[in-house]
């Protein structure tokens, strides 16, 4: 947006500014704050310094929904559309591989590892954290939303029965600091909101302290504090009693 202080040499520039500043910005990204398949896209753009537009979708409206339709039938948050070459992108994993393929400065290690047997461990992990911690997780939290009598206590406990196994070995696999070790990767995209909410949903056990270290540096990623930061007016919406928080557990 032009300022709207300043003399009239000052907001022709800032004018100027706005006006270049959306020329470059062929990207939007159709997202929700709270979302955790979300969180994994805006890491990814914010880890690679890509300006985009971000356009919060309200799933709970449906004129949004039908706008959201529009442009990807399946009404799945996030979806990217990148106005220049003409592409919708959807699916975080995909959007990450996008970002990181088409839209990755020249110099920037990227997300996804060059070394091909780096890249299949770093494509590995997103799959395990979104199928065995994110998608239960959501399970749980869509759960608690539906209206007393339609709930599944069976199902719940499914799900949490799943993110314990995957907590069970994923806390031995993590390299430190990050899923793959020094590189933060695809796979830290997805291990940062799967692992946030599911705590929430399944507790960290005294034997998952591996993994409540790793969330918590996940937490200092400056990428993640600020996805976190943004999030943060919308946690009230969180349905179950654990309340998400921001902060890292340890100092
Ligand atoms: N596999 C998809 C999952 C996307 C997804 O489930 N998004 C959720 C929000 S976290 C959503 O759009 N839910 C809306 C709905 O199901 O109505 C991805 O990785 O992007």
């Amino acid at each position: 947006m032009p300022q709207s202080s300043g003399n009239g040499n000052q907001r022709t520039l800032a004018f100027h500014a706005a006006e270049a500043l959306s020329a470059v910005m062929t990207l939007t990204l159709h997202f929700h704050p709270l979302s955790s398949f979300c969180h994994k896209a805006l890491i990814a753009a914010y880890e690679l310094d890509v300006p985009f537009e971000p356009l919060i979708v309200d799933l709970g409206d449906q004129p949004a929904r039908d706008r959201l339709a529009q442009i990807w039938p399946l009404q799945k948050v996030p979806v990217l559309v990148d106005s220049e070459r003409g592409a919708t992108v959807a699916e975080s994993t995909t959007i990450i591989e996008y970002l990181d393929t088409f839209h990755r400065e020249a110099g920037h290690r990227g997300l996804v590892p060059k070394d091909p047997d780096q890249a299949w461990q770093a494509r590995m992990w997103d799959r395990v954290f979104d199928g065995y911690v994110d998608l239960p997780m959501q399970s749980i939290v869509g759960n608690a939303l539906r209206p007393e009598g339609e709930r599944d206590a069976y199902g719940v406990a499914m799900a949490q029965a799943t993110i314990a196994k995957a907590y069970a070995f994923l806390r031995s696999q993590i390299r430190g600091p990050w899923m793959l070790g020094d590189a933060f990767t695809l796979a830290d995209c997805s291990a940062a909101p799967a692992l946030f909410y599911a705590e929430l949903a399944q507790p960290f056990g005294p034997e998952d302290a591996p993994l409540a270290a790793y969330l918590d540096r996940l937490k200092r990623r400056p990428s993640f504090e600020r996805v976190l930061a943004e999030a943060e007016p919308y946690f009230g919406l969180f349905p179950l009693p654990g309340k998400p928080s921001r902060f890292p557990t340890s100092g």
